[in-house]
């Protein structure tokens, strides 16, 4: 049975990563951070009794910032794959907090990477790098664009983007980025953009609010759907040789159209209930996302099927029944 090790395992992707894997047959282990109150809600579904003898999910506690943590638990976990997805992920917020933006999102993969090579462990190693890492660089973009991170999230990534491909040449590592454009499901967090807009369009038809306030609505982004995006971190640890790989749609949408469809899904007007408020603009802007992903579909047969229209309903409707649930309870 081969072992995988999921950091991030609590968050959108780690959770369907984990879904994915324990179908394929793999042994699951999850790193988790210790918090006042359980933040597992995502993966509580999966999780067995732990008397149970068929057990396959494991949860560790351990953090990004403690390295001498990740040395002990990857010496005892001994994972064929390593799926390193955990990082401080918001954009936003890492302009309220580049110094921790750098040491998690930054400095964390260089822990892990460094944890792998002290114990010589033969493992291959999967890097969440992001299409924030091409910035301000124009559209489309693939694996040959440079990059011009926009933030302090978008610099980290590109150190651990870099140091991914230094520990692949300098130590023969099988380690590979996936460049992932965003991807979005009922499971995003709700302060994405996305989650958020299709949280409140549930909420006003429901009568529960009225208002939604939002910064810029110009910005383009490729939006793709998040249960096939993690297939693809799969795909590239399973090829034959190390590489790193676009994942995108190949389309784009504005802010502003993702508003429109998620209201009129729900038969409401968008103008009346959308409001700006400048606090949710950033210093730096990211203006035009678009991937070309084409590298993925020749070498891994990966191509997105759900886009833009088809996501709005997926997320407005899975709002709207939370919620109904809710109420019902
Ligand atoms: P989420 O924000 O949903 O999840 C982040 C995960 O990282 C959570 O499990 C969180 O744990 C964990 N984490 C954060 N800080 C630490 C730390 N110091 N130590 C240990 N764990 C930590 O992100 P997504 O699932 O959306 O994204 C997964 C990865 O892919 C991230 O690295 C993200 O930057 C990257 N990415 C995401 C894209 C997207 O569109 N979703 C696109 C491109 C890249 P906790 O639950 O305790 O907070
Ligand atoms: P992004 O996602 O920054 O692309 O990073 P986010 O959903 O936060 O923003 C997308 C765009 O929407 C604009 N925007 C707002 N954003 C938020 N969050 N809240 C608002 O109220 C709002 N109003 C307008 C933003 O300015 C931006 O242009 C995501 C994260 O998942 C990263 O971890 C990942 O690497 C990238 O996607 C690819």
């Amino acid at each position: 049975m081969k072992k995988a090790l999921i950091t991030g395992i609590t968050g959108q992707d780690g959770s369907y990563l984990a879904e994915l894997l324990l179908a394929k047959g793999y042994q699951v282990h999850g790193l988790i951070r210790r918090a006042s109150t359980f933040n597992t809600h995502r993966i509580n579904h999966l999780y067995a009794d732990p008397h149970e003898d068929d057990k396959r999910l494991f949860l560790h506690y351990a953090d990004l910032t403690d390295g001498s943590r990740l040395v002990t638990l990857l010496a005892s976990i001994q994972p064929d794959e390593v799926y390193h997805l955990a990082a401080q992920s918001h954009v936003r917020v890492s302009f309220d907090e580049p110094e921790y933006t750098g040491d998690t999102t930054g400095m964390g993969t260089t822990r892990l990477l460094e944890a792998i090579r002290m114990i010589g462990l033969d493992c291959r190693f999967y890097q969440a790098s992001s299409s924030e890492m091409f910035g301000a660089t124009p559209p489309p973009q693939n694996e040959q664009t440079p990059f011009y991170p926009r933030s302090p999230y978008g610099a980290a990534k590109v150190y651990s983007y870099w140091m991914t491909r230094n520990y692949r040449e300098a130590y023969d590592m099988f380690a590979v980025n996936g460049i992932l454009f965003n991807h979005e499901s009922p499971r995003r967090g709700e302060t994405f953009v996305t989650r958020k807009i299709t949280r409140a369009v549930a909420r006003i038809k429901l009568g529960l609010e009225k208002r939604l306030y939002l910064g810029n609505l110009e910005a383009c982004r490729d939006w793709g759907y998040a249960p096939e995006y993690v297939e693809g971190m799969w795909r590239m640890l399973q090829h034959h040789e190390p590489s790193d790989y676009v994942v995108a749609t190949g389309t784009s949408y504005s802010v502003r159209d993702f508003v429109q469809l998620s209201f009129q899904h729900a038969g409401l007007d968008w103008e009346a209930h959308v409001d700006y408020d400048q606090r949710y603009e950033r210093p730096t802007e990211v203006d035009s996302l678009i991937g070309d992903a084409s590298k993925a579909q020749t070498e891994l047969s990966w191509k997105a099927q759900v886009h833009v229209p088809e996501l709005v309903r997926i997320m407005v409707d899975a709002d709207l029944a939370a919620l109904t649930e809710q109420a019902d309870a």
